[in-house]
């Protein structure tokens, strides 16, 4: 038969099965996890410290057991506020975890009401858990909106069923009760107030993976040094561009672009500079692409922009647009010299049944025209294929 002493075991059992999914997440430095860890792991020692009621002495099942089962919502609240980047208002926490637990002392010694005791810490628990879900913002990133949605709501609806709690044993003050007592609305809410704490870490559990899944997405698909798009990426977004080309028939065109002399650059300047110049490259590609264009980092010097919809005049103008805005001096103090930088671009536009890595071929092969014909220029695999070969290579400087 169900009573409460069994339910608070299960909980204790549920805590101690959070604690250990807490502890596979330890390595993924999602903020909140060592609050929420902590926070499992005292109501560990409060459920166990109340459900010795009459066995360990008063002192320890109900002012140690009650003050530990604060602590526990209230570091589950710092989790989540240190989680989505907020301050922790501690002395605000303090300040009410000291109050309730006083209020908890004097319904044992001056005036023994176990109701009273149970509106007490109700009311903190009703206030963390509303706040905890007013805290909680709907995420931009679409993948983590579920996680946020589901805390959300389990925090209101834990909010809700403490404050009835409150309310309710606020009413019935007068009437005697035990604790651990196996009347129905007792048992009721007795479970829904002790699931509160699993319930709330099952949501930051969910959140904790759905940020390392968003995180581990973000790095697969980014490159870490530019933040531009990467080679992963690039080919996907290919992929994708290639197929609605091909059914649509309309025009896809393809950039290389490769830093000039970037070796003499690393050598003369050093590393780190070149590593400035490739930011600063993104940057400025970026600015003279039109919106549908697709500007990624295929690796080491060299880029690639997908270019949907695109004509070859089209390509052309931007390839163009491309090179003049990379044709530039990058200031990186005010005392230091600038650091002069140019780019050769190869262009080619999607034939009729070709595959991707045909264009790509087709594309480089202008790029190299670029480099051969001397720098800071653009070429077009279409250009180099009516006039015949690579002597055809427009020079566009
Ligand atoms: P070209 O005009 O023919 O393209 O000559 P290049 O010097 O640009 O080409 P090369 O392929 O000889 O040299 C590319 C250099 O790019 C060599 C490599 O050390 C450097 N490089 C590759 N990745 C990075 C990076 O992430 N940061 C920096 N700073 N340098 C890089
Ligand atoms: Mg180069
Ligand atoms: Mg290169």
């Amino acid at each position: 038969m169900l009573n409460a002493l069994s339910l608070l075991l299960v909980t204790t059992a549920f805590s101690v099965v959070m604690l250990l999914v807490l502890s596979s997440l330890a390595g993924s430095k999602v903020a909140g996890i060592r609050e929420w860890g902590q926070a499992n792991a005292l109501a560990i020692l409060a459920l166990l410290l109340f459900a010795s009621r009459g066995v360990l002495p008063d002192l320890l099942s109900i002012e140690v057991a009650n003050g530990m089962y604060i602590a526990t919502i209230a570091l589950m609240y710092a989790g989540f506020r240190r989680h989505v980047g907020l301050p922790v208002p501690e002395s605000l926490l303090l300040a009410g975890g000291v109050a309730t637990l006083a209020a908890v002392a004097v319904f044992h010694y001056a005036w023994d009401s176990l109701p009273l005791r149970s509106v007490a810490v109700s009311t903190y628990y009703a206030s963390i858990c509303f706040a905890i879900a007013v805290t909680l913002p709907v995420p931009p990133d679409r993948r983590l909106r579920y996680p946020f949605a589901f805390t959300r709501i389990a925090a209101s609806v834990l909010g809700v069923i403490h404050l009835s709690r409150a309310l309710f044993y606020g009413m019935e003050a007068w009437s005697p009760m035990v604790f651990l007592d196996a009347s129905t609305y007792n048992l009721m809410f007795f479970g829904a107030g002790t699931l509160a704490l699993p319930a709330l870490t099952l949501g930051a559990v969910m959140m904790s993976n759905a940020q390392v899944i968003a995180e581990t997405a973000y790095a697969a698909d980014h490159d870490h040094l530019t933040g531009a798009p990467s080679r992963r990426a690039f080919f996907a977004a290919a992929e994708r561009e290639h197929a609605r080309a091909q059914r649509r028939g309309s025009g896809l065109g393809l950039l290389l672009v490769d830093v000039d002399h970037f070796k003499r650059i690393n050598d003369t300047h050093g590393h780190a500079t070149g590593d400035q110049v490739l930011r600063d490259l993104v940057t400025h590609a970026q600015e003279v692409i039109r919106k549908i264009d697709y500007c990624a980092r295929l690796g080491g010097e060299e880029f690639a922009v997908l270019l949907p919809d695109a004509n070859h005049e089209t390509a052309l103008a931007v390839a163009e647009r491309v090179r003049a805005a990379l044709d530039r001096a990058l200031q990186l103090g005010p005392d230091t010299i600038p650091v002069a930088y140019t780019v050769s671009i190869g262009v080619a536009m999607l034939e009729p049944e070709e595959a991707f890595a045909g264009l790509m071929v087709r594309a480089d092969k202008a790029l190299y025209a670029a480099k051969a014909g001397g720098r800071n220029r653009v070429a077009s695999a279409e250009t180099m294929a009516r006039a015949g070969g690579v002597e055809g290579s427009e020079a566009r400087r």
